[in-house]
């Protein structure tokens, strides 16, 4: 009798797509904190001592801090798609490129937590940039536009559970000039990543960045601080991540750590236990089914990414599951900036270790970064157009002749072959391809096999066919273009 019984409780929950932990009162709040344009490691508890995130810094003390989390696309919009749809942005259609659609029958976690009674909704930045209407959708992916967290916790009603995402408009750019050394930013001290000049101009560059991603970290504080004002702390998902690397050459739209490795901490009351460090290699695009595996909600068989639920509940350190020991992102279009009349992007697949970098590129007749030409008259349409502007961007210009400088402006913006592999333990900055080197066949063969066959495993139509269709999408927003001549006079 009793197992009948237990039979028919299953079978309830089930056919309400929901599981045990589902129950009403029983189901956490998540909150999402995304900062744009924020790259790893760039808080002090990766060890940054120049910037200051003391939120972030927390939420990893009180939870859990990933050291191998990676976007799924190195840019805004497919970004922030794959995390929402939890799927590998090259199954997304329209939404693969930057100023898309979402097609609106795409499973998303918000639309599928707001069905199973939650309550959800977002501020400031959410799935953007695009526009709604080509893809059939009403509201944006992220949810219901509000103004502040306090002003959407109180539109739930009693004692429902609420999914909100703050997207933060920081470190995106433009800075101010000199914010970042109002800001207390130890300018003289910062290290740029080698890619680009240790130059005083970069250092200044990357101190307002810094300055925007402690404001960002002020942000998170805030939503702790409400949270805690409302008695739902600890019932809450707690996530505070970056949907790219920094906006400066050979980073964002890159496939390098320099785009792709962001900082990713957790906070989950009781249910994570505090001042955990796991080595995980994730994929944003995992929280999609952590979320919804965390409300009890079943997980669409389309979505190609897996929930963090075992990791996150798990009480080691270091590597949890063995199975997590790579992964698998890419990149198509980010803004128009091909040599015209192609209006694709930079179409490139990679799949990252512990202990090396693959990058396949499929057409690298292309340039990364956007054609350097910047005379519309003649051939180009945007210069560097997927690099933004910017002061580092413009004093790499300006030096790009130097002896000193040229080596990294072509690491920067020069093509690059078809295939790329970097021997992480020698060269962990990612800058000597041993792609053709004899020493490295057998590890390249296995790496292009691996992603290959995932590739085609999960309908990539650069591989299954059909991708050209990627390059052909509408592109509906602006492409940053030749500033003029005077951008460059006081490098
Ligand atoms: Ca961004």
């Amino acid at each position: 009798m009793r197992n009948m019984l237990t039979l028919a409780l299953i079978v309830l929950f089930t056919v309400c797509g929901l599981t045990r932990s589902a129950q009403a009162g029983d189901r956490p709040n998540i909150v999402f904190a995304f900062a744009d344009d924020w790259g790893y490691p760039h808080a002090g508890v990766y060890g940054d001592d120049i910037v200051k995130t003391p939120a972030f810094d927390r939420v990893a003390r009180e939870g859990v801090l990933f050291a191998n989390a990676f976007v799924d696309v190195p840019s805004c919009t497919p970004s922030r798609g794959a995390v929402l749809s939890g799927q590998q942005f090259y199954r997304l259609r329209q939404a693969a490129n930057l100023w898309s659609t979402m097609p609106s029958d795409i499973p998303l976690y918000t639309d599928l937590l707001s069905d199973a009674g939650y309550h959800v909704g977002f501020s400031r930045k959410g799935w953007s940039p695009g526009k709604l209407e080509p893809g059939g959708r009403k509201i944006n992916p992220a949810g219901k536009p509000y103004r502040t967290f306090e002003q959407f916790l109180n539109k739930r009603t009693k004692g429902q559970p609420f999914c909100y995402w703050w997207g933060s408009h920081e470190p995106h750019r433009p800075y101010k000039p000199g914010s970042g050394r109002a800001a207390g930013i130890d300018v003289d001290r910062i290290k740029p990543y080698p890619c680009m000049p240790n130059v005083p101009a970069v250092r200044e560059d990357i101190a307002d960045y810094y300055g925007e991603v402690q404001q960002f970290d002020d942000q998170v504080a805030a939503l702790i601080a409400q949270l805690e004002k409302i008695g739902e702390l600890d019932n809450t998902i707690i996530v505070v991540s970056g949907d790219h690397g920094m906006p400066f050459p050979r980073c964002k739209s890159n496939l390098y750590d320099t785009g792709m490795h962001v900082p990713l901490a957790i906070r989950w009351g009781a249910k994570i236990k505090p001042g955990r460090q796991v080595t995980d290699f994730v994929n944003l695009a995992d929280l999609a089914p952590t979320f919804l595996d965390a409300a009890g909600v079943k997980i669409p068989q389309v979505m190609t990414a897996r929930s963090l639920m075992p990791v996150l509940t798990a009480p080691g350190n270091g590597r949890i599951d063995a199975a997590r020991d790579h992964v698998i992102f890419g990149r198509e279009r980010h803004c128009v900036a091909q040599e015209a009349p192609q209006t694709g992007g930079y179409p490139a697949r990679a799949v990252r270790n512990d202990d090396y970098l693959y990058i396949r590129n499929f057409d690298p007749d292309r340039w990364p970064a956007g054609t350097p030409h910047y005379d519309k008259a003649q051939r180009g349409t945007a210069w560097f157009g997927d690099c933004d502007n910017g002061p580092s961007k413009f004093y790499m210009w300006a030096h790009r002749n130097d002896p000193d400088v040229k080596p990294l402006y072509d690491l920067c913006f020069a093509q690059r072959p078809a295939e790329e592999l970097y021997d992480l333990k020698k060269d962990p900055d990612q800058h000597h391809n041993v792609a053709a080197d004899p020493a490295y066949a057998a590890v390249r063969k296995q790496l292009a096999d691996q992603l290959m066959t995932y590739l085609r495993q999960t309908d990539d139509p650069r591989v299954v066919g059909g991708g050209e269709k990627l390059d052909k999408y509408p592109y509906y927003g602006g492409t940053p273009s030749w500033p003029g001549d005077q951008a460059f006079e006081k490098y």
